[in-house]
């Protein structure tokens, strides 16, 4: 296992950005089988996590990746008092991997439990047909906190992204796990919600997730991506629709690569739910575009400040205080 090779940014609120679990390299033949441990842990808050070590919980969870055709076998300890699973979107398992509580498969409090994910890539079925592979942009989260689907801990904070990608997948320098989970961004609410950052030009790939009770858009400024598997077109003449705002309803998950700044320039730019009620009542955080040479572009600084100020007394509801 490799610990991320992209950098995580200074500035921005602690627990919002979790170390990567690294791909194996390219050329390394399918088939490959890695092995982790997972810690999930309580923290302050009434908050819970996943942490790749003993004490490094995040919220949200390391961001899992994988190439099409690998397995991941997990062994999750859990180091609480609580009832939890890992539950993943997109990739294969048995039942004895499930993370539900219907099938008898989570850890005790203080057990440790092996769950293992299988991957493929497209078959061929019958008719000219093809059945599709698990690349993609998924998730994982708890299942078994509080509830028989984990509600508890979806609501504490037990989730993290996880991605499958193809052999060949442009690789990026950055990336992002936003989850919209209540009236929350990562378990925040503006101006708690990630600053992230990144330089004119840099690869940044997205991971977007939704959870809770409640319906979301993704919304991004400045920039667009396709709307395909991997953010980008895979031709010249690929007809995919260019969007820049895309559901984000509970379960629900889709990722993009784009080029910060990509022909607009560097700046402060929102991403935002754009569910109105959701953006006024605090949905809403920050991607900084610096300058190639990493200092802050014109204007930047007054648009931070705004934002530290953003004022969302008057539409704050209930749900938003789930973490406090
Ligand atoms: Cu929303």
């Amino acid at each position: 296992m490799r610990v991320s090779r992209r950098s995580m940014l200074a500035g921005t609120a602690a627990g919002v950005l979790a170390p990567a679990v690294g791909l194996a390299g390219p050329a390394e033949a399918a088939g490959l089988t890695r092995r982790i441990t997972i810690y999930a842990e309580a923290l302050p808050n009434g908050r819970y996590g996943y942490g790749l070590e003993p004490g490094k919980a995040t919220v949200p969870g390391p961001l899992l990746e994988i190439y099409e055709g690998d397995t991941l076998e997990i062994e999750l300890v859990n180091t609480t008092d609580q009832r939890l699973s890992i539950h993943p979107h997109g990739v294969n398992y048995d039942t004895a991997s499930d993370g539900a509580p219907l099938n008898a498969s989570f850890n005790n409090p203080r057990e440790t439990r092996t769950y293992t994910w299988r991957t493929r890539a497209r078959a061929e079925a019958s008719g000219g047909f093809w059945m599709p592979g698990s690349a993609g942009y998924w998730h994982y989260h708890d299942h078994a906190m509080g509830t028989d689907h984990g509600t508890a801990g979806l609501a504490r904070g037990l989730y993290g992204g996880l991605i499958v990608r193809k052999r060949g997948d442009l690789l990026p320098s950055k990336q992002y796990t936003v989850v919209f989970n209540e009236m929350m961004i990562n378990h925040e609410m503006a101006p708690n919600t990630p600053i992230l950052e990144a330089r004119l030009g840099e690869r940044v790939e997205w991971v977007c997730i939704g959870y809770g009770s409640l319906p979301h858009t993704f919304h991004l400024h400045g920039h667009r991506w396709a709307d395909t598997r991997t953010g980008m077109l895979s031709s010249a003449t690929d007809n995919a629709q260019t969007v820049d705002n895309k559901n984000l309803d509970p379960g629900s998950s889709f990722g993009f690569q784009i080029l910060a700044g990509d022909g607009v320039g560097p700046g402060v730019w929102m991403y935002h739910c754009h569910v109105q009620t959701h953006s006024d009542g605090g949905m809403v955080g920050l991607f900084l575009v610096r300058n190639p040479d990493g200092s802050l572009p014109d204007g930047a600084q007054d648009a931070i400040d705004r934002f530290k100020q953003h004022d969302h007394s008057g539409h704050e509801m209930p749900e938003a205080r789930t973490h406090a």
